[in-house]
């Protein structure tokens, strides 16, 4: 690869007299905007420990309430993107959010799409358009673009969830925008129950529900069944990994995001191949080791990594006896809808 030239080489007043015209040369910039087989990725494989969030989150309880913050979250930033950008990846925000007993997280609707993966407590719930979405550890709520949501908590313990949006991404396209909202209306009906079984659904006189959501409520039961069983019946399959999906469409839950649940059997090792999308691991149960662009994280139940796209991921399951799950976010359905989606078996480019 020749080097081109550089802004150096260029006289100081032809540069300013550019600079002052809004004008740039675009040479010495070239290799840095368009390098040579493999992107340049700000985002750095990192590793938050829950055991040091929650305290922290905790005490946030504590310092503000929850008037005053409207959603009580820290965001884990990655520091590759700088921490004021409040990105784990290109697309992707991360926040553990929390909600104290009796609190309530006012309606908003905005344009980037949002879920939420609960952590741990009960008694929580999400209405999301109108759809009263009970939380428990593992369930997956969607708050796609456009809806009403707002959280409540009727229990007696704190409840924390990860919450996951493509927040970067919408901000850098300039659509991120909220409006607010009263109180929703609960309306009968939940897409969980009415889509409780993979490969039918309701088929009422006139058709499909023409609903763009019609499921926002993913149980962990249902999910964590469905590993069990795919992992009985396919004995030898290393990847034994489920994609939340809109169960009339079959197509991803949400439009940019993907969301997906992997079982590690016990004692298992899975290398997977480099692929473009950034990727999000987060344990639902059990431990994992998460080894990528030469770091290992040791992941315990509740923590959350980050690692760039472009890098082959090696999962470890130490355990002998428990199968290991995982929540895994990623930016698949964005790069396949942008043409850019890329897997490479052996680290080469495979330019789509
Ligand atoms: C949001 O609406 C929620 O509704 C949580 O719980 C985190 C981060 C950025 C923008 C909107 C929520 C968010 C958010």
């Amino acid at each position: 690869m020749n080097d081109l030239g550089r802004l150096e080489d260029l006289p100081a007043d032809y540069v300013a007299a550019l600079r002052e015209r809004n004008l740039v040369p675009l040479w010495p910039s070239l290799r840095g905007v368009l390098p040579p087989h493999i992107p340049t990725r700000q985002t750095r494989p990192t590793h938050w420990a829950y055991a040091d969030i929650k305290p922290l989150l905790l005490k946030a309880g504590e310092l503000t309430p929850i008037e005053k913050a409207e959603r009580r979250v820290l965001v884990l930033a990655n520091p590759g993107h700088t921490l004021e950008k409040m990105q784990a990846s290109a697309a992707l925000y991360l926040g553990m959010q929390l909600l104290l007993p009796g609190e309530w997280a006012p309606s908003h609707r905005h344009t980037p799409n949002a879920v939420r993966m609960v952590v741990e407590g009960e008694g929580a719930w999400t209405t999301v358009d109108g759809e009263r979405c009970p939380m428990s550890r593992g369930d997956l709520i969607l708050t796609p673009t456009g809806l009403w949501h707002e959280h409540g908590h009727d229990g007696d313990q704190p409840v924390v969830w990860l919450d996951v949006l493509d927040l970067p991404l919408m901000y850098y396209l300039e659509v991120s925008y909220h409006l607010n909202g009263s109180r929703q209306e609960v309306k009968p009906g939940r897409g969980d129950r009415a889509y409780a079984r993979a490969g039918v659904v309701p088929t009422p006189v006139f058709g499909r529900s023409g609903k763009r959501y019609p499921m926002l409520r993913y149980p962990w039961a249902d999910a964590r069944a469905a590993l069990l069983s795919l992992a009985d019946d396919q004995p030898d399959a290393a990847h034994v990994q489920v994609t939340y999906t809109n169960p009339e469409s079959g197509e991803d839950a949400e439009n940019v995001l993907g969301f997906h649940a992997l079982m590690l059997r016990p004692g298992q090792t899975l290398t997977l191949p480099a692929r473009s999308p950034a990727c999000v691991y987060h344990v639902i149960e059990g431990g994992a080791q998460v080894a990528a662009a030469g770091q290992c994280f040791p992941l315990k139940e509740a923590d959350t990594c980050c690692i760039p796209g472009y890098e082959s991921t090696t999962l470890i399951n130490a355990s002998a006896s428990a199968p290991a799950f995982l929540f895994v976010a990623d930016e698949s359905p964005l790069h396949r809808k942008l043409g850019v989606y890329e897997v490479r078996p052996d680290n080469q480019p495979v330019m789509p």
